[in-house]
């Protein structure tokens, strides 16, 4: 295994528009970010992952991007921007940004200019075609070919109607992108975590698919295209190579057995990718707001495929939510009476997986997802487009608001919790660009910096834990109870440490915990605060240690 600093560190995701208004308009902007990187390299972050902060109309929130070299006006200026990354090196974290070249904004000059004429430069820029070769399901509603009239053709859009597919196949809009890439890893910049890279290889024979089922499709149609390895090879011969950097790849639609294809050793592709499987088990066929049943041990098996898949060789970033997906505590804890220990029980789990982690903001604060009572409070475009589906098709809407509550996207998108102030302190403008989760008044960053047993310091003593005892970060892992369907429990071990993970994931006490006597190992950490019982309490977590046998352990395998 090889050991290098992108391993070690921990990411922190900025979601800027909701992470911190500086002047009162009630958008996040990046002097926001500047005035909070006291209160991040406090926690023990190193990387910071900024959704994407460039010129942008922002029918997604940036991820619809109008000029890649350019700030969105709302969140500052280069000026700023320039400010911000040399404050998060003079701290010692690192800026990785968002890289979105499946697409632009159809606001982009490029499409301006391709949609203008069929003989215009431009044009193959994008996916034109004179008739609608397929039909295929957009992410957000509706379907994915969009007729345009000013030519008579139709055009390619995977996501929003706003964000036309660029042609990888052009070797001209490779060159742009890599042309781009240059200018900002030129200012500094450490890193890209890159939209959804595993689509930018179409299948240009336009497969027939079948609606009824999503992620099939995401996995066999709009992901690992023919050309896909070619492109990224290519991206990291022309620019990656070039830079002390690192990269993760957002990979939903790549299954464990193709993992390596992207970041194994030998590829010179990326050094990480996000894996999905944990995310869309509680899809239905319908997608994301038709709910399925799932349980902990489809969990489990998710982190044992991909662990397995990955080997020696490779390796990726594990996230338990992000800007897409619920609050991880409102998830896969529980965000009612055992909110905090299910909170520190997750944030073990989250920073001893064989993988870097990611930390999307306001976790470290335990915050939870929102249930507005209106369709008028979200502002997200899927929640939008599926609401606007489901009424023109007569759905049933109280139903879908139910659903939107528990998986929408404005469930990570209320702005960070800073402390009980009006709008939470995030803003003093009258109202922001969404409201405040209404539970703010209890919990805010300003209340778990004023208690030192809060998920804020358990998070820090993790993260420092963690940097301390590398057997964390590369010790083979093993799990120690498949066919348990509340406990999670683990091994991590190598020549210098042998750690045992025990996390119940129920409201009920848990007996019977495999794996050695626990009188016979000592206890590292737990998110109780007395641990003598021989039984694990609702949402109880521990780390033990064992000692003295660590010379043992290295045979072991
Ligand atoms: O997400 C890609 C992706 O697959 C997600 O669409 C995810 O499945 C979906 O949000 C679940 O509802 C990336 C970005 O993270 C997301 O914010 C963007 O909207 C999307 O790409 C388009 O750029
Ligand atoms: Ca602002």
């Amino acid at each position: 295994m090889t050991k290098t600093w992108w391993k070690e560190a921990v990411i922190y995701q900025i979601y800027p528009r909701s992470f911190k208004d500086s002047n009162g308009d009630g958008i996040g902007d990046l002097a926001g970010i500047i005035e909070k990187l006291d209160y991040l390299a406090q926690l023990g972050v190193d990387i910071l992952w900024l959704s994407p902060i460039y010129q942008s109309p922002n029918d997604d929130n940036g991820y619809d991007i109008s000029d890649y070299r350019a700030i969105m006006t709302e969140f500052g200026d280069l000026a700023t921007f320039e400010r911000m990354l040399a404050a998060i090196h003079e701290r010692g974290m690192k800026l990785m940004l968002d890289l979105v070249v499946n697409h632009s904004s159809d606001e982009h000059r490029w499409f301006q200019e391709s949609r203008k004429s069929k003989d215009n430069p431009y044009r193959d820029y994008y996916f034109w075609r004179p008739e609608k070769p397929v039909s295929w399901p957009s992410f957000f509603g509706g379907e994915a070919w969009e007729y345009d009239a000013a030519t008579g053709e139709y055009y390619l859009h995977l996501f929003s109607k706003k964000q036309p597919d660029l042609n990888w196949e052009n070797p001209k809009l490779r060159e742009e992108v890599y042309d781009m890439m240059r200018f900002w890893l030129d200012k500094g910049v450490d890193g890209f975590r890159m939209d959804v890279i595993p689509f930018i290889s179409k299948r240009l024979e336009w497969p027939a698919v079948d609606w009824s089922d999503f992620p099939k499709i995401v996995e066999e149609v709009y992901a690992n295209g023919p050309r896909l390895h070619e492109f990224l090879q290519e991206m990291h011969r022309e620019v990656l190579s070039h830079y002390p950097i690192t990269t993760v790849g957002e990979a939903p639609g790549v299954p464990p057995s193709l993992a390596n294809t992207y970041v194994g050793e030998d590829r010179q592709e990326l050094d990480m990718i996000f894996h999905f499987g944990h995310m869309f088990l509680d899809w239905g066929p319908g997608g994301k707001f038709d709910l399925t049943t799932w349980d902990l041990r489809d969990f489990k098996r998710v982190f044992n495929e991909w662990y397995a898949a990955l080997g020696e060789t490779g390796w990726v970033s594990i996230f338990l939510d992000n800007h897409d997906f619920p609050r991880l505590v409102s998830r896969w804890g529980n965000d009612g009476e055992y909110r905090i220990p299910s909170a520190k029980l997750l944030a073990i789990l989250l920073l001893s997986q064989r993988g870097t982690p990611s930390i999307y903001q306001g976790t470290e604060i335990g915050m939870t997802n929102v249930a507005f009572p209106s369709i008028e409070d979200y502002r997200d475009i899927e929640t939008l487009n599926t609401w606007r589906e489901a009424q023109e098709k007569g759905a049933d809407l109280e139903q879908l608001l139910a659903a939107i509550h528990q998986q929408g996207r404005d469930n990570v998108r209320t702005p960070v919790q800073w402390d009980d102030t009006p709008h939470a302190g995030f803003t003093t403008a009258p109202a922001p660009w969404i409201k405040v989760n209404p539970n703010y008044p209890h919990i805010n960053a300003a209340a778990v910096l004023a208690d030192p047993n809060s998920i804020f310091y358990f998070y820090q003593q993790l993260l420092s834990f963690r940097k301390a005892h590398l057997t964390w970060v590369y010790g083979e892992y093993v799990m120690l109870d498949n066919n348990d369907t509340r406990l999670y429990a683990y091994r991590r071990w190598d020549e210098n440490g042998d750690f045992y993970f025990f996390l119940n994931f129920s409201d009920e006490d848990f007996h019977g915990l495999p794996g050695p006597a626990l009188t016979q190992m000592s206890l590292v950490m737990g998110n109780y605060p007395d641990t003598q019982t021989a039984y694990l309490r609702p949402w109880e977590a521990r780390v033990y240690e064992v000692e003295g046998r660590r010379s043992e352990v290295g045979n072991r395998r």
